[in-house]
C-alpha cells in the first residue's frame, strides 16, 4: 500500500538534510512545517493544515499564542538564566502563582516532562525512607502496564513497551507493573509495605488514549489513603485543560499527592515542567540533593505564568469538554467501516482503525495530510486526534469532513 502524496520540492531539501545529518530516532510524516498560528500550521510550500497532534498536547493554547509569545519575548530581552546558584525576580512569583493555581504547598521546577517524572520518583523514594520508614534501598513504586512516562534510562526501566527498552539495559530496580484501570490489582500490590507510591497517567496517551472506568481515580485515592501510599498523577499530557477539566483527576474531584505537569505548561514554546506537592513530601529533598541548570529559570517562569493565565482566562477546559463532544459525535456519525472505536475525553481522543492492511492507519494519516490535517498513528492502528483546545465548532465540522474524505481512500487499499 503506497499512498501517492505530493511532497513539495521545497520540503525535499529539508528532508534530505535531516536524513543525512540527524539521528534516525523518529519516523515523522513527510511534511516540513515553518509556521504555526492557533489551530493551524503551514508547510514550507505555504500549504495550511489543521494540527491534530498539538505537539503531543504541548500546544493546548494554540500555536504561538500572542500572550505567551509576548511574555517570552519580553523576558528574553531582560534575563533568561541565572542558574539556581542565585535568586531571580521571576521564580518566587511563579512558585506562588502555580502553587495557588493548583492548591499545593510547593513546586519543584524542572524542564522536560521526564525530568519531572524522575523528580517525582526521587521524592517518592525520599518520602518512603524518611516518612513512611521503608528500609534503605527497598522502596517500590507501582506503575501501570502500557505506561508512557518518558525516555530516560530509569523511566524506561518500568516501560512495558519492548521498543522502548530493547538493548537499553541494565534497568533500574524498584518498580512493579500492574494492569491499568484495575483497582483490585492495585490493592493487592499495596499489601507490600515497601510500596511508597503509585505512578499513573489518568488517561494513557501513548497506549492509545485509554480512558479508565468512572471511579478509578476515586478508588486510587481511597486505596492510597488506606495503605499510606503516595498517589502520583502524571498529568503531563492529560493536564492543563486537555481532557475537559483543568486536570484529568478533576473529572472525579480527586487530589493527587504529587502532581506532575509539563508540555502545555509553556504553551509549546520552551521546555517547562513542574512537580507540585505538600511540604511533608517536598521538604524531604534538602539543598544540593536535586536540581538542574535550567530548572526554575526566569524565562520559564514568565512563560509558564502566561500559559496558565491563558488556560484560565480563555476557559479552555470547558471549551475542550464541549469540543470533544462535537468531535466524537461527528466521527461517530460517519459510521465508517474502517473505525472500530472512538474514545477520549475532552480533546484527547483517538480512533482505532480496522482494515486488512497493517499500515492502514499510517496510510490514512498520509491522506489526512494530503487533505490538510496532520495526525499520527500511535501503536499501529490508533490515530490520536488532539487539536489545540480553542478549536471552534465550525473548524471541528470541517475537520470531520476532511477525515470522512480521507477514510474513503482506504477503499482503494
Ligand atoms: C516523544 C509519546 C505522547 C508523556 C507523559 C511524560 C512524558 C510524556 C504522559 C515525557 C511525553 C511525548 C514524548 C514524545 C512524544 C510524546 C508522547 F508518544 F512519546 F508517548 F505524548 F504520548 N509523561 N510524551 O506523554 O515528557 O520528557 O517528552 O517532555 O518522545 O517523541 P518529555
Amino acid at each position: 500500500m503506497t499512498s501517492t502524496i505530493h511532497i513539495p520540492r521545497e520540503a525535499l531539501y529539508f528532508l534530505e538534510l535531516e536524513e543525512k545529518y540527524g539521528a534516525h530516532n523518529y519516523h515523522p510524516l513527510p511534511v516540513v512545517l515553518e509556521k504555526g498560528e492557533g489551530v493551524f500550521v503551514w508547510d514550507v510550500a505555504g500549504k495550511r493544515y489543521y494540527d491534530f497532534l498539538s505537539g503531543y498536547s504541548a500546544v493546548n493554547q494554540g500555536h504561538c499564542h500572542p500572550r505567551i509569545i509576548a511574555a517570552l519575548t519580553a523576558q528574553a530581552q531582560q534575563l533568561t538564566l541565572t542558574s539556581r546558584a542565585f535568586h531571580n525576580n521571576r521564580l518566587g512569583e511563579y512558585e506562588q502563582f502555580i502553587t495557588q493555581y493548583f492548591g499545593y504547598d510547593k513546586v519543584l521546577p524542572m524542564n522536560t516532562g521526564v525530568e519531572a517524572v524522575e523528580t517525582a520518583i526521587k521524592l517518592c523514594r525520599k518520602w518512603g525512607y524518611q516518612v513512611k520508614g521503608i528500609a534503605e534501598n527497598k522502596v517500590k513504586v507501582i506503575v501501570c502496564q502500557g505506561n508512557f512516562h518518558g525516555r530516560t534510562g530509569a523511566v524506561i526501566s518500568f516501560s512495558s513497551d519492548p521498543t522502548a527498552k530493547e538493548n537499553f539495559g541494565p534497568f533500574m530496580p524498584g518498580f512493579e507493573s500492574i494492569p491499568f484501570n484495575d483497582l483490585a490489582a492495585l490493592e493487592l500490590a499495596f499489601q507490600d509495605e515497601q510500596v511508597a507510591a503509585f505512578l499513573f497517567e489518568p488517561i494513557q496517551g501513548e497506549a492509545g488514549v485509554i480512558v479508565p472506568d468512572e471511579g478509578y481515580y476515586t478508588g486510587i485515592r481511597n486505596l492510597c489513603n488506606q495503605y499510606n501510599v503516595l498517589m502520583v498523577a502524571d498529568e503531563i499530557q492529560t493536564g492543563l485543560a486537555r481532557t475537559g477539566t483543568l486536570l484529568a483527576c478533576d473529572h472525579e474531584s480527586v487530589r493527587p499527592d504529587i502532581l506532575i505537569l509539563g508540555k502545555a505548561l509553556s504553551g509549546g514554546t520552551i521546555p517547562v515542567s513542574a512537580v507540585l506537592c505538600d511540604d511533608e513530601i517536598m521538604l524531604t529533598i534538602k539543598p544540593g540533593e536535586h536540581g538542574s541548570t535550567y530548572g526554575g529559570n526566569p524565562l520559564a517562569a514568565a512563560v509558564a505564568i502566561a500559559s496558565l493565565e491563558v488556560i484560565r482566562d480563555e476557559n479552555l477546559a470547558a471549551h475542550a469538554a464541549k469540543a470533544g463532544e462535537w468531535l466524537r459525535s461527528g466521527l461517530a456519525a460517519l459510521e465508517s467501516p474502517f473505525i472500530s472505536n472512538i474514545r477520549g475525553r475532552g480533546l484527547l481522543n483517538a480512533i482505532v482503525i480496522q482494515h486488512p492492511h497493517k499500515d492502514a492507519a499510517w496510510e490514512l494519516c498520509l491522506q489526512l495530510q494530503e487533505n490538510g490535517l496532520l495526525a499520527k498513528p500511535t501503536h499501529g492502528d490508533k490515530i490520536r486526534f488532539a487539536p489545540p483546545l480553542m478549536i471552534t465548532q465550525a473548524q471541528i465540522n470541517e475537520c470531520v469532513s476532511i477525515i470522512e474524505k480521507s477514510l474513503h481512500s482506504l477503499n482503494e487499499v
